[in-house]
């Protein structure tokens, strides 16, 4: 038994003082230190710095390890010139992507306190890292492929890639997943497939969903900038796909959801209706010209998430929630502050079906210490500051055990 102890505590009912938690892979009491010492006389005390705050570990539930190797390759601005830059260097992204650099971002979304992630992986190829790194990672298998004729096989080869992340999950802390890229890649009749098999397992299922005007008009009317894009690599000038049937392919089995911005009033309140969830994507959101999802209006749960390097230009959890300030900049400050950082602990954790993101007794024992830079004069900015000041969690641990 270990027990932690800082000056504040982050709880699912705000910020509290002279309050300890005593944990060995799992949260197993909270209450005053002296209180911890006579219960579990024997415990390792861990005294964090002056002026911490225990959090559950943060969550990142949508990145794209795969896409590590980007810095300059990729067109950002607008959507359709980044389509056309992806598949213009794929193929040396990929190749110039390995083990060691995957890895290393896996450690430094460690350091910024990320204790879970959901990696988008199309290919396979970061399964080995993500076995490796210490975090917990939701490996979402993702599903593409929008040509009837070689559906199948890209069907096939997306089983294989399930079966394998399946194969790790006793000997690490992966959590087999399936992911549908988006409803303008995926042909109905594979899509439907591989729902029912995140169904049928109860694994976590996510998708890809508006996240662009030019997907929107794709969808709507095989119009707009992507017709072009078709056209030119898979000789096709209509959609497989509409909005509505895409939906209702979801209609029962709740799905997370990357960006929806262009997603209207009805289509939100039809996805909150099925019991979805958002994951929001800021920088990516900014960075690919997709516009802003209006998070304030939202009547369905978000997380907040770095989406790849593909799109970003770090997966550091606390640049992305200081982008989402920024981005926001309509919505009270404190107020959005609070909101975010639930959405990358208890909101994230919820809507994956993760036993953590909370500090509570019998929650998975992740936690991230965040060390503000002097004696905070008001604990009603708690949060603002907390995402204001840190660039890298001062310590971090994963299942009772000390990462960092
Ligand atoms: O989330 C961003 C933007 N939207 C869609 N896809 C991706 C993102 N970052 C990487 N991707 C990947 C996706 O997984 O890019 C490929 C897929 O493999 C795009 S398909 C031309
Ligand atoms: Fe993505």
């Amino acid at each position: 038994m270990k027990i932690i102890n800082s000056d504040f505590l982050y709880t699912p009912d705000g910020y509290v003082q002279n309050k300890a938690v005593a944990f060995t892979e799992t949260i197993k009491d909270i209450g005053t230190l002296e209180e911890l010492i006579q219960r579990y006389p024997d415990a390792k005390v861990i005294q964090t710095e002056s002026n911490s705050i225990l959090y559950p570990g943060f969550i990142n539930t949508h990145v794209h390890l795969e896409f590590s190797a980007n810095k300059t390759s990729l067109a950002y601005g607008s959507f359709k010139p980044w389509l056309d830059s992806v598949i213009e260097h794929r193929d040396e992204l990929m190749g110039a992507c390995n083990n060691e650099m995957m890895l290393d971002e896996c450690t430094k979304m460690m350091r910024s306190g990320i204790t879970t992630f959901g990696a988008i992986s199309s290919f396979g190829n970061e399964l080995e890292v993500c076995e490796k790194t210490p975090q917990r990672v939701v490996f979402f298998n993702e599903l593409i492929g929008s040509n009837a004729t070689y559906a199948d096989m890209l069907y096939g080869d997306f089983q294989e890639r399930v079966k394998a992340s399946q194969s790790c999950e006793t000997s690490s802390r992966i959590i087999p997943a399936v992911a549908i890229h988006s409803p303008y890649s995926v042909h109905p009749i594979i899509l439907q497939k591989a729902v029912n098999v995140a169904k049928k397992n109860h694994m976590p299922l996510s998708t890809h969903f508006l996240e662009s005007q030019a997907e929107r008009e794709w969808l709507e009317s095989s119009s707009g900038t992507l017709r072009a894009f078709f056209l030119k690599y898979f000789n096709t000038s209509t959609t497989v796909t509409n909005i509505e049937e895409f939906m209702h392919a979801f209609d029962t089995y709740p799905t997370h959801f990357t960006h929806c911005v262009q997603a209207n009033e009805e289509e939100l309140n039809y996805l909150a209706q099925k019991g979805h969830s958002i994951a929001h994507c800021p920088r990516s959101n900014r960075y690919l010209g997709c516009g802003r999802l209006a998070i304030e209006d939202l009547p369905l749960p978000f997380s907040v998430a770095t989406d790849g390097l593909s799109s970003n230009d770090s997966l550091n959890i606390f640049d992305e929630l200081r982008a989402a300030i920024m981005l926001h900049n309509d919505i009270p400050i404190q107020e959005l502050s609070q909101k975010l950082l639930r959405a990358v602990t208890g909101d994230a954790a919820e809507i994956l079906g993760l036993n953590c993101g909370k500090i509570e007794v019998d929650k998975l024992a992740d936690f991230a210490v965040v060390t503000l830079p002097e004696k905070p004069k008001r604990t009603d900015e708690l949060a603002l500051w907390s995402i204001l000041h840190t660039k890298e969690a001062s310590e971090v641990y994963i299942e009772g055990e000390k990462y960092v």
